[in-house]
Parts: structure tokens; C-alpha cells; sequence
């Protein structure tokens, strides 16, 4: 199990870097990994709202943690270590949930677990092809989103913007018009372009508070590890 948790985080922290010939902010360079869990703090986490099985909070509401933000890849350390990780939004149901929290507490912007393959590891992939469509993931559990440009099955609604900072769809990977910096990281942003809450591609290197959501392989882990530990 130890050995098996080892190749994980190998396989994770691969998700997380991108390409050595990328164009990269100091905040993704190779080097950073993803945390692992601590078993007290997973004892311990934040459990603010419930769905499904999953337990969920938000930093913002988190006294030690209320007053910071976070780069893409640190939000998921600070989630991981609680065994949780970014918020994943598989279902409608789920992403009116987390547009609720934003809209009742005025939050301007989180990080989800939302990412673009375009990390070694990416290329050859004929079915992520356009990856402005089909390249996104959940970094989480690995699930493939619905392509960017349709309404997901099963949602009334496509949760990317309709515009953006060249008044496009997203995403739109402005950034790398700018500087050539990616947009490789999914966050919500709240009415920044006057579009409500919605679906970005934002560099990763912004900061963000974020919303954790309990990881079945890092509780898994934990458990097996440590047994008679409540989780
Ligand atoms: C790219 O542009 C953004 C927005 O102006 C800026 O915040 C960021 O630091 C720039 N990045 C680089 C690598 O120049
Ligand atoms: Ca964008």
C-alpha cells in the first residue's frame, strides 16, 4: 500500500508539471510536487457541507486560512493534506452547489481542480485534440470534462463564460496572447467580465482561495494506514 501510494503521488505530481520546454511562470516550474496527507489533519479536516459522500470547505471560511490565497498547485496541497483535494464539478448539481457558495458569500474567485493536458505526458493524444475542447480534466480523479464548447450531458447550461478578456468564449487562453503564459488551470470567477459566476481558463499562478472536496484515494490511503483512525 505504501509502495502504491508512492507511485500515485509519482503519477500525480506528473499531472501536475508542465512540459520542460514550456513557456512557465516561477510558480510552475518543475520541482513542486503534491503533498501527502497528513492522518491528523485528515481526522481533523473542515467538513462545511456535505454532497454525495464527499465533504467540502472553503478557505475563506476557515479561521487559519481565511486570509490567504493560494497558486493552483499549492490550493491542492493545502487540500491534499486533509485528504481532500480541489473541488471536482462533475454534475450540475454539484457546480449550482459551489456557484451558491460564491454567490451567498460574495467570494470573487476559486480554484477548481479543472486543468489542461498540456503537460508532458499530453502529447500523442489524437482524442484531446483541439485541446481548447478536449483537453480538460479533473486533476482529482483524473475524469475527462465534457468538450468546452458543448453543454455537458445531463446540465441545462454550459458553465464556461461566454466572454472573457478578448470577449470570446472560454476558455481562451489569453494570457499567452499577453506575456505566453498558459491558461491551464480552471477557476470560477464571480462577474469579473460582467458574466455572473462562471467557468475560466486562468494562468495557475494566480492566487485564489479555494474549495477542498474529500478525496476517495488520499482517505483511502489514510484508512489502510492507519487503522482505527476516524475519517
Ligand atoms: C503576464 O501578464 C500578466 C498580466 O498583465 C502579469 O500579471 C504576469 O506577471 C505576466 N507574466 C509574465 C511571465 O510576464
Ligand atoms: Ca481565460
Amino acid at each position: 500500500m505504501k509502495l502504491a501510494l508512492i507511485v500515485l503521488a509519482a503519477c500525480a505530481a506528473a499531472v501536475a508539471t508542465p512540459a520542460i520546454n514550456q513557456i512557465r511562470p516561477v510558480s510552475n516550474r518543475p520541482g513542486r510536487f503534491l503533498s501527502l496527507p497528513n492522518p491528523q489533519k485528515c481526522a481533523n479536516r473542515p467538513k462545511q457541507f456535505f454532497f454525495r459522500g464527499h465533504n467540502y470547505f472553503f478557505t475563506g471560511h476557515v479561521p487559519e486560512l481565511a486570509n490567504r490565497k493560494f497558486d493552483w498547485l499549492d490550493g491542492r496541497n493545502i487540500c491534499r493534506e486533509y485528504c481532500m483535494d480541489l473541488v471536482s464539478l462533475e454534475t450540475q448539481e454539484e457546480n449550482n452547489m459551489i456557484f451558491r457558495l460564491i454567490q451567498q458569500n460574495d467570494v470573487p474567485y476559486i480554484w477548481t481542480s479543472g486543468r489542461l493536458c498540456d503537460f508532458k505526458g499530453c502529447e500523442n493524444r489524437a482524442d484531446l485534440e483541439p485541446k481548447n475542447i478536449y483537453g480538460w480534466f479533473w486533476s482529482a480523479n483524473r475524469e475527462k470534462m465534457a468538450p468546452t464548447n458543448q453543454v455537458p450531458n445531463g446540465w441545462g447550461y454550459n458553465p464556461w463564460s461566454s466572454t472573457g478578456h478578448k470577449k470570446q468564449r472560454q476558455p481562451d487562453n489569453a494570457e499567452f496572447d499577453i506575456n505566453g503564459t498558459s491558461e491551464s488551470c480552471l477557476s470560477i470567477l464571480n462577474n469579473v467580465y460582467n458574466d455572473g459566476i462562471a467557468w475560466h481558463d486562468v494562468a495557475c499562478y494566480h492566487e485564489k482561495p479555494v474549495v477542498c472536496e474529500d478525496s476517495e484515494e488520499l482517505l483511502n490511503y489514510v484508512a489502510a494506514t492507519n487503522r482505527g483512525l476516524r475519517l
